[in-house]
This record gives structure tokens, C-alpha cells and sequence, in this order.
């Protein structure tokens, strides 16, 4: 059964999306919709996702009225399309029981493929080389011949544009893509403007203090920086990092016993010392504030209790220590 015929015959569709949905879920969520509708004007489409970011309902109601989004469903349907996630798993356990039957499942989706996906959907239009979703989306309308109109064509180029982060990811067919969904009538400046994200109030005054309560550490050629706020940790590291820190690391105190601690390095950083925050400065962190460290080698944290000052300084001389370390290692091999 081709794409045409499945829409055809369901009469009552479930769109779903993963979980904390981002603006590529949410907006071929909605152009998937536009799409099931045009081909099946008398079927019923609902949609749900256990919930979308800030970000991806401020993208799509940029372009589309956004309609109610279920946080889950109890409805029988027809048709359980899958978008942006090859897993069920990704659904959230508010929907990942929703679509149990492969015979009536779709996946359309960009991810590295599952290799279990055949259990979950028969119907399969998956291709990991796809930038994003939405891009797998306009392919879907120019085959089937539904005229992408202005509205969604926006919604599809700004999806293209959060997942490629602004083009940083894709290839030609992206551009050529792009370019598609331009001539339909999306605005790229509006979609441009419709990603552009300013934190709260509160979570600005973090990253400002963040600022002045500077400490610049040199190591080397390397600049690491700590400092202390009450919260909002990891958003004021990857400000000390746009700021032109290689390293940053930032204590919080949310509550009187409470420290958590987050750490942000530049790729450069990680790739040239060999330094992994998460094994080399979070984890023994951990120890020091009564708690537990972890993460991954350019963005790790650690929560604990107690000794915030001592926390950031035994960092600095973990992190001397690991470079040190590192370019002994690269002595040694010469
Ligand atoms: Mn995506």
C-alpha cells in the first residue's frame, strides 16, 4: 500500500511526536496534519506528544495556529504515525503503549535507523541522510502533489533550520530544500526570528553574575574560568564559554544545602588535551561536595551538599592536573 492509499483509508489518525517535542517534531507534526487532511478532508487527525519545548511552540505558532496537543490518548484509532523518533521508547510513557499495531503504524523519521523498527511500524519512510523531519516532510508533499502553501512551508524551513543549526548540519538537497520551501512563500527572516530564543529575566541575571564573579584561570595556552551563582549553573558555563573561555565551571547554590556544579568545554579544548570533564573533573568532584559526579567529556556536572569555594578550586587543579597529564602522554608518544 502506497502513502496516498494508507492516509486514504484511515479515517481517524493519531500524530504523534517525541517527548519534550522539539520545533523539527513539532512542526512536521503540524505539516503532516495540513498533509493528512488535504489527501482525507473527511478524516480526523489528533494530535499529542507528552510535551514540546518553549522553543518548538514558539516556532510553530509563529506559522500555524497551534491546535490542542494531547499529553496522551485514550481514543481508538486507525492510523498511529510516528514523526521525528523511530522508537517508542522516545514517545515518553505517557504515549509509548499508543501505537501497538505495526499493521497500522507509520514512521517517518531522520535518526540512525532501529534496527527493531519492523516490530513497532510496517510502514517505514525513514532516511538518516535527511537533515531533519521537516525536510523528509516537503519530499512527502512534492511526491504526493499537495501544494505546500506559505504557512507551511515556514513551519518546515524553520524545523530544517533548528536541526541543522541554521545550516552548521546539512548538504545541498538541504539547501535545495531550503530554496523549495522559499519559493513556496516561507519568510526566511521569520523564520530565522521565530528560533531566537532570550531567556528569562532571572535566568539572565545568573549568567550576568555569573560574569562579574569571574575567576580567570590560565593553564597554558588554555583559559578556564570558575564562578558561583545561585542558579541556572550550565546556562551561565556556555555564556562564560561564548565569553571566550576554553573551560568554564560554575557552582550553583540553589538552596542552603544544597551545591550543584556544571561544567562546559569548547570542543578544541577536549580534542587537543584529551581532557573529559565528566571522568576527570565531575566524578572525583563529586566526593568533595558529598554527592555524586558525571557527564560527558565537554559538559558534565555534579550535585552534592556542601563545599562550593573548595569545589571550584579542587577543579582548577584537576583540570591542570588532567592537561598535565595529557601532555605527558603526548611527549612520551613522540
Ligand atoms: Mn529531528
Amino acid at each position: 500500500m502506497n502513502l496516498r492509499q494508507l492516509l486514504g483509508h484511515a479515517q481517524n489518525v493519531l500524530i504523534m511526536g517525541h517527548h519534550n517535542a522539539d520545533p523539527d517534531a513539532l512542526c512536521a507534526m503540524l505539516a503532516f496534519e495540513r498533509l493528512y487532511m488535504f489527501l482525507n478532508p473527511g478524516g480526523r487527525a489528533t494530535l499529542a506528544c507528552e510535551d514540546a519545548s518553549k522553543l518548538a511552540i514558539q516556532v510553530a505558532t509563529t506559522f500555524v495556529p497551534v491546535p490542542e496537543i494531547a499529553p496522551d490518548v485514550i481514543d481508538q484509532f486507525d492510523l498511529f504515525v510516528l514523526l521525528d523518533t523511530n522508537n517508542r521508547y522516545q514517545l515518553g510513557p505517557s504515549l509509548e503503549h499508543a501505537a501497538q499495531d505495526p499493521e497500522h503504524t507509520l514512521v517517518i523519521d531522520h535518526h540512525e535507523p532501529n534496527p527493531d523498527i519492523h516490530s513497532l511500524a510496517k510502514h517505514v519512510i525513514v532516511d538518516h541522510t535527511k537533515s531533519s523531519t521537516c525536510e523528509i516532510l516537503v519530499t512527502l508533499f512534492d511526491e504526493l502533489d499537495v501544494k505546500l502553501t506559505p504557512d507551511i512551508a515556514g513551519l518546515l524551513l524553520a524545523g530544517i533550520l533548528f536541526d541543522t543549526r541554521r545550516f552548521f548540519y546539512g548538504d545541498a538537497a538541504t539547501l535545495k530544500t531550503a530554496i523549495r520551501l522559499i519559493d513556496a512563500g516561507a519568510d526566511y527572516g521569520l523564520c530565522l526570528r521565530s528560533l531566537i530564543q532570550r531567556p528569562d529575566r532571572s535566568e539572565r541575571i545568573a549568567r550576568l553574575k555569573a560574569g562579574s564573579r569571574l575567576k580567570i584561570h590560565l593553564i597554558g595556552d588554555w583559559i578556564v574560568v570558575t564562578s558561583k551563582v545561585g542558579a541556572f549553573e550550565a546556562s551561565a558555563c556556555r555564556a562564560l564559554l561564548d565569553l571566550g573561555a576554553d573551560v568554564a565551571i560554575v557552582g550553583g547554590r540553589p538552596s542552603k544545602n544544597v551545591v550543584r556544579l556544571s561544567s562546559r568545554s569548547t570542543q578544541e579544548f577536549h580534542a587537543k588535551t584529551g581532557v573529559n570533564l565528566g571522568r576527570d573533573v565531575m566524578e572525583p568532584l563529586g566526593k568533595v561536595i558529598g554527592g555524586e559526579g558525571g557527564g560527558h567529556a565537554n559538559a558534565a556536572g555534579a550535585n552534592g551538599t556542601r563545599d562550593r569555594d573548595k569545589a571550584l578550586r579542587v577543579a582548577v587543579d584537576l583540570i591542570r592536573a588532567a592537561i598535565e597529564r595529557g601532555t605527558a602522554q603526548e611527549n612520551d608518544d613522540s
